[in-house]
C-alpha cells in the first residue's frame, strides 16, 4: 500500500531501510491488509472476546446476540470501557511511580533526586487542605499520603458515598463538574480499583446495560484526569516546572560526529537522569573519537526532557524505527508505553543498542539494564557508557535527513501565566480573556495523541493545525501531536507570521513583545507529554472561573486526529467528562452499535455538554471544530 502523496515520512530513509533489509511500521501495515473488519466496518459488525464461549460476532439481521445473549450495544459499550480502563491503568501506574519516588526522597532512599520545586509542593498541600508551611519534607509527606489515598481508598465502591472520591479530582476539577459527576454517580473512588472494577464489570455475565456502561466510561475519564494530574504535579515538584524553552525538532537533530542516544517512552524518572549524566560524561565521548554526547527525544519522554531541559525532539512513536534507520543512533533507552517491539528487530540491521529498563517492559534481544530510583545515577551512567562504547561500531553508511526546525516549547500553565503577566501583571488572564471575547482568539483547541499508520504517513495533525490557526484559533498540543507540530515548523519563530490568522498573530506578537523576546512565539503551544494534558485543564479552569462559565459553554475543543492507544481513549473520555467536545479519528469501533454511536455523537451533549465529532479528513475535522467554536461563541454573544 503506497504512502500518502503528502507525507511526513522521509522517502530517502525508507529506501535506505529497504536496502538495509529493515522492516518498518508501514511495511508491516501493508502486510496486515486487510485489517480485521470487525468493529470498524460501516456494516455494523461487532466482535466480543470477553469469554471462551466466543469469540462471538454480531452481524445485523443474522446473528443479533452473542452466545451469552449480549447485544451489539452491550458488546460495544463493554469494549469501550475496557479500552478506557486500560488507558487509565497506564497513567495510573505512571503517576504512582512518581508518587513513590517522592516518598523515597522523603525517606532518603533515592539519593539521586531532590525536591526542585518547593513552591508547587506547598501550593498543592494548601489545595489539599493540609499543612503547607514548615519543613518541606513534612509537607511532602502530607502530599504523598493524600496521593496514595487515591490508590487505596476502599469506601464507597459499591455504595458510593458522599465525599468519598479522588483527592486529585477534588483539587483539580471545577465545582460545577464535581456536582454534575456526583449527580451522575460517576466520581471515582480509587484509581486502581476503578480500572480493576471495570475489568470485572465487563466480564461475561456482568453489566449488560449499555447506558450504565457508558457512564462508567466517563468515570474512567475522570480517573484518568486525576492520574495525569498527579503525574504532572509530582514530576514538576521533583524535576521543576517547565519554562519557555528554545530547541529543535525532526530527525535532523541527530549529529553525525556525536554519540547519539535516544530516550524513548514516558517516564522522566529515567530520562531526566540520562540527560543529567550525558552532560557530566560528555568528555567520555572524546575518548572514542566523538565530539560529545547528543541526547534526542522520542515520543513522550522526549517531550518531558524537551519541556524541562530543551533536549531536541527526534521523532514521535511511529518514527522511532526511523531514528535507528539513520545508522547514527548508538543507543536507544526505553522505559514504558508506546515502544514498538520492532525497534529491536530494526536495530539488528544496524549497530544500535536497544536498552530496556523497566521490569514489565522487556524486549527479547535488547540489553536490559534494570532501573530503580534507589541507584538511578549508577544506572544512568551505565546507559550513557553503553552508547559511548557503541560509537565505534557505527556502520559506514549513515544518513541523517537534514530537515529540522527551531522550536519553542515549555508552555506549562505556569509558563503561560508568566508570559501573560508581562502583559498584565495584576490580572494575567485578563488579556487572554479579552482577546477570546473580542474574537482575536476565536477559541482554543487542544490537539493530542498519536500517529496512526492508517493515515499512511499523511500529516493530518499538521494540516488540521494549519487550518485552525489560520482561523485565529490558538492550538495547544501534547504527546505525538506536539512532535508532529514541532517537526514541521509549526513551533518555529516564523510560524506565527507564516501560518496564523492576522488577529491571532497580533495577539501572539504582543505577548512576545511584552516579554522582550527576540523571536515571535509560535501559534501552536507545546504543553508537554500526554500526562501533561492535565496542564490544559490547569490552564482552562481558571479561564472558566474568571468568566463564570462552565467549560462546556466556552469556545474550546479537543482533537485526537490520529489516535492509536488505549490511553488516547482514556484521554478522550476525560475531555468529554470535562464537557469538552472532542474530535476523534480514525472512527472508533463503535459503529456496530447505533445506541453507542448516537449517545457519543449526540445525546451526550445533554448530559455533559460535550459530544464526539467525527471528521475523517483534516478539512472535515476543521470544519466541524470551527462550527462548534462558532456555535459556542454565538451562545456567549461573542462576535
Ligand atoms: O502518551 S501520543 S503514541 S507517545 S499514547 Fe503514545 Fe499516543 Fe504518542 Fe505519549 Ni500519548
Ligand atoms: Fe460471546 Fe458473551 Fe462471551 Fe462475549 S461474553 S464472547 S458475547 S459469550
Amino acid at each position: 500500500m503506497p504512502l500518502a502523496k503528502k507525507t511526513y515520512v522521509n522517502k530517502k530513509l525508507l529506501q535506505k531501510a529497504k536496502k538495509d533489509k529493515a522492516k518498518l511500521v508501514f511495511d508491516r501495515f501493508e502486510e496486515q491488509q486487510p485489517l480485521c473488519p470487525f468493529g470498524i466496518t460501516p456494516l455494523g459488525d461487532v466482535c466480543c472476546k470477553n469469554c471462551y464461549n466466543g469469540p462471538c460476532r454480531i452481524i445485523p439481521k443474522k446473528q443479533e446476540r452473542g452466545i451469552c445473549g449480549a447485544t451489539a450495544d452491550v458488546i460495544v459499550a463493554r469494549n469501550l470501557l475496557r479500552h478506557a480502563a486500560a488507558g487509565v491503568s497506564c497513567h495510573g501506574d505512571h503517576a504512582r511511580e512518581a508518587v513513590l519516588l517522592l516518598l523515597k526522597i522523603i525517606q532518603g532512599k533515592a539519593p539521586g533526586y531532590k525536591i526542585k520545586n518547593e513552591i508547587k509542593l506547598r501550593m498543592i498541600a494548601r489545595r489539599l487542605g493540609k499543612k503547607s508551611t514548615g519543613p518541606i519534607m513534612d509537607v511532602a509527606k502530607e502530599v504523598v499520603l493524600e496521593a496514595l489515598e487515591d490508590y487505596r481508598r476502599q469506601e464507597g465502591l459499591f455504595h458510593r458515598k458522599e465525599g468519598e472520591f479522588l483527592n486529585w479530582t477534588r483539587i483539580s476539577a471545577l465545582p460545577e463538574r464535581i456536582a454534575l459527576w456526583e449527580k451522575l454517580d460517576i466520581l471515582p473512588i480509587n484509581i486502581d480499583m476503578e480500572t480493576s472494577h471495570a475489568e470485572h464489570q465487563t466480564t461475561m455475565g456482568n453489566d449488560a446495560d449499555p447506558e450504565h456502561l457508558l457512564l462508567s466510561v466517563l468515570r474512567q475519564g475522570i480517573a484518568d484526569g486525576a492520574a495525569m494530574r498527579i503525574a504532572t504535579d509530582m514530576q514538576d515538584i521533583i524535576f521543576k516546572i517547565p519554562k519557555i524553552v528554545r530547541s529543535e525538532a525532526n530527525l535532523g537533530v541527530l549529529k553525525k560526529d556525536y554519540v547519539n542516544i535516544a530516550v524513548h517512552g514516558h517516564s522522566p524518572l529515567l530520562s531526566d537522569k540520562v540527560v543529567e549524566w550525558a552532560k557530566k560524561l560528555d568528555k567520555k565521548a572524546k575518548t572514542v573519537g566523538a565530539k560529545g554526547i547528543n541526547i534526542v527525544g522520542v515520543c513522550c519522554t522526549g517531550n518531558e526532557v524537551l519541556m524541562r531541559h530543551g533536549i531536541p525532539l527526534a521523532a514521535s512513536e511511529i518514527r522511532a524505527e526511523m531514528v535507528i534507520t539513520t545508522g547514527a543512533l548508538d543507543a536507544m533507552v526505553v522505559d514504558m508505553q508506546c515502544i514498538y517491539p520492532s525497534v529491536q528487530e530494526v536495530a539488528q540491521c544496524y549497530h544500535t543498542k536497544i536498552i530496556t529498563s523497566i521490569d514489565y517492559v522487556r524486549i527479547p534481544g535488547a540489553v536490559h539494564i534494570p532501573f530503580e530510583v534507589e541507584d538511578a545515577d549508577k544506572t544512568a551512567q551505565k546507559i550513557i557508557m553503553t552508547g559511548v562504547e557503541n560509537f565505534k561500531n557505527r556502520p559506514s553508511h549513515i544518513f541523517i535527513p537534514p530537515e529540522k526546525f527551531t522550536m519553542y516549547g515549555g508552555f506549562s500553565a505556569e509558563a503561560i501565566t508568566n508570559l501573560l503577566k508581562k502583559v498584565n501583571s495584576a490580572e494575567p488572564l485578563k488579556p487572554l480573556i479579552q482577546n477570546l471575547k473580542n474574537g482575536n482568539v476565536r477559541g482554543i483547541v487542544a490537539i493530542v495523541g498519536c500517529r496512526n499508520p492508517k493515515l499512511r504517513g499523511y500529516p493530518f495533525h499538521e494540516e488540521l493545525m494549519k487550518i485552525l490557526i489560520k482561523n485565529n484559533i490558538l492550538v495547544v498540543v501534547t504527546g505525538c501531536a506536539a512532535h508532529a507540530a514541532a517537526s514541521s515548523g509549526l513551533m518555529a519563530p516564523d510560524a506565527t507570521e507564516k501560518y496564523a490568522g492576522k488577529k491571532l498573530a497580533s495577539v501572539i506578537k504582543a505577548i512576545s513583545k511584552a516579554n522582550n523576546m527576540k523571536d515571535v512565539l509560535p501559534p501552536v503551544w507545546h504543553v508537554g507529554s500526554c500526562v501533561d494534558n492535565s496542564r490544559i485543564e490547569q490552564l482552562l479552569n481558571p479561564v472558566a472561573k474568571k468568566l463564570k462559565k462552565p467549560l462546556h459553554k466556552l469556545p474550546i475543543a479537543v482533537s485526537a486526529p490520529e489516535y492509536v492507544t488505549e490511553k488516547a481513549v482514556a484521554i478522550a473520555s476525560w475531555a468529554l467528562a470535562l464537557g469538552i467536545t472532542t474530535h476523534i479519528n480514525p472512527v472508533p469501533p463503535v459503529t456496530g452499535s447505533k445506541f453507542v454511536t448516537k449517545v457519543l455523537t449526540k445525546d451526550l451533549e445533554k448530559i455533559t455538554g460535550s459530544r464526539v465529532i467525527i471528521g475523517e479528513t483534516h478539512q472535515a475535522a476543521a470544519k466541524e471544530i470551527i462550527k462548534h467554536i462558532n456555535k459556542k461563541r454565538k451562545s456567549l454573544k461573542w462576535k
